[in-house]
C-alpha cells in the first residue's frame, strides 16, 4: 500500500509582536540571510519585509513587521499601521512574545503585550504563539509561561524558541507549514528570497550601523537614502544569492544619512569623522558579504528638520506607501 502524499501548502504569515521581541532575528534565522536589520533597541524595523522560505512540501512567505506599540509621532504611527495592515492580509499570524518571568518567578504579561494579542485576536486569523528568547529563560519557567499565554487566546500552536541560538526554530517552521493553507502551487518561484531590492538592503545595512553605533535619540532621528547604486563594474558569475547570479567585481554605493538637527549631524560624523568612518566600514563589510563583491560606500550626513513627522519625507524614505 502506498502512503498518500501530504497536500502541498503555501501561504503568507505575518510575524508580529511588541518591539524588540526578536521578530527580525527569527526571519533571518529561518532564511539563513541577514534580510532584516537587528539591534538591541526597540523600533528597529520600520517597514514590512518579505522573506520566502521554500521547502519540498510547502512554501511559507513571512512578513517581518514593525513592533506593535502605543505609537507617538507620525513615523511610529505609520509603523504600527503597517504591522496591523499586514495582520489583515495574511493567512496565518505568528505572534511573538518574550519568555520573561519576574524576579519571583511569576509570569508577567504587560499591558502592551495584552493589547498586541487583542489585535491578533481581532484579525480572526489562525495564530501561532512563538515564545521568543527561550535561551534566556530557565527551562522550568517555560511551562507556566505557556499556560499563562494559553489563557489569553485560542492559539493554533504554542512554540518556545530562540531565534538567536536556533533552538526549536525547526519546530516553529513545521508548525507554520502545517497551518498555511493547501495550495495548488507555490506563491513565488523557488529562488525568490525577498521583495527587498539590493538598494533598499544597502540603506537598511547603513541604518543598522547607525542604530548600533550611536546613542540616545540618534537612532530614532536617522533615516538612510541610497542615492547611487552603480553596478557597472560588477561581474557576472554564477552563485550570487541576492543578485540572480551576479558575483565579483565592485558596486559603488552613495548614501545619505538624514538626521533632524545639526547637533545630531555632528554626533553621526564624530570627532574627525571617526563615527561616520566606523558606520561606513561596518556597513560596507556586511554589504560585501551580502552582495558577494567589493563595495565602495560613500556616506554623507544631511539635516532635514522633522523628517519623521512629514508624510512626504516618510514616503521618500520608503516608510510610507
Ligand atoms: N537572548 C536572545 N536575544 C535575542 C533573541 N532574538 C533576538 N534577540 C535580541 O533581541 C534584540 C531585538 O531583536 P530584533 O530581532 O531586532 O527584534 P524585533 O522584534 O525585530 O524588534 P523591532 O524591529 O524593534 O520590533 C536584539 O538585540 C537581538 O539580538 C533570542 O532568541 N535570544
Ligand atoms: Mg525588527
Amino acid at each position: 500500500m502506498t502512503k498518500k502524499k501530504p497536500p502541498y501548502r503555501a501561504g503568507f504569515v505575518a510575524i508580529v509582536g511588541r518591539p524588540n521581541v526578536g521578530k527580525s532575528t527569527l526571519l533571518n534565522r529561518i532564511l539563513g540571510e541577514h534580510l532584516a536589520i537587528v539591534s538591541p533597541r526597540p523600533q528597529t524595523t520600520r517597514t514590512r519585509i518579505l522573506g520566502v522560505w521554500t521547502g519540498p512540501n510547502a512554501q511559507v512567505a513571512l512578513f517581518d513587521t514593525p513592533g506593535l506599540h502605543k505609537a507617538k509621532g507620525a513615523l511610529n504611527r505609520r509603523m504600527v499601521e503597517v504591522a496591523l495592515q499586514t495582520l489583515s492580509e495574511v493567512d496565518v499570524v505568528l505572534c511573538l512574545v518574550e519568555a520573561g518571568t519576574g524576579p519571583d518567578g511569576r509570569v508577567e504579561i504587560g499591558e502592551s503585550t495584552r493589547w498586541a494579542i487583542e489585535e491578533v485576536a481581532k484579525s480572526g486569523k489562525p495564530a501561532i504563539l512563538g515564545i521568543s528568547k527561550m535561551d534566556r529563560a530557565p527551562r522550568p519557567s517555560l511551562l507556566p509561561v505557556i499556560d499563562a499565554y494559553r489563557g489569553l487566546h485560542a492559539w493554533a500552536d504554542v512554540v518556545p524558541f530562540s531565534g538567536l541560538k536556533g533552538d526549536n526554530v525547526e519546530v516553529l517552521l513545521e508548525a507554520l507549514q502545517r497551518h498555511v493553507p493547501e495550495s495548488e502551487e507555490a506563491l513565488f518561484p523557488p529562488d525568490v528570497l525577498t521583495d527587498q531590492a539590493e538598494r533598499q538592503l544597502a540603506a537598511e545595512y547603513v541604518r543598522e550601523q547607525v542604530m548600533l553605533q550611536t546613542r540616545e535619540e540618534i537612532p530614532y532621528a536617522a533615516a538612510v537614502e541610497v542615492e547611487e547604486f552603480d553596478e557597472s563594474d560588477r561581474r557576472e558569475q554564477s552563485g550570487g544569492k541576492q543578485s540572480g547570479g551576479k558575483q565579483g567585481g565592485l558596486v559603488r554605493i552613495a548614501a545619505r544619512i538624514w538626521v533632524e538637527r545639526d547637533s545630531q549631524k555632528a554626533i553621526v560624523i564624530g570627532k574627525g569623522g571617526a563615527m561616520l568612518k566606523t558606520i561606513g566600514t561596518r556597513a560596507r563589510e556586511n554589504l560585501e558579504r551580502l552582495l558577494g563583491c567589493k563595495v565602495f560606500l560613500a556616506l554623507h550626513v544631511a539635516v532635514e528638520e522633522k523628517w519623521s513627522e512629514r508624510a512626504s519625507a516618510l514616503k521618500k524614505l520608503g516608510i510610507s506607501t
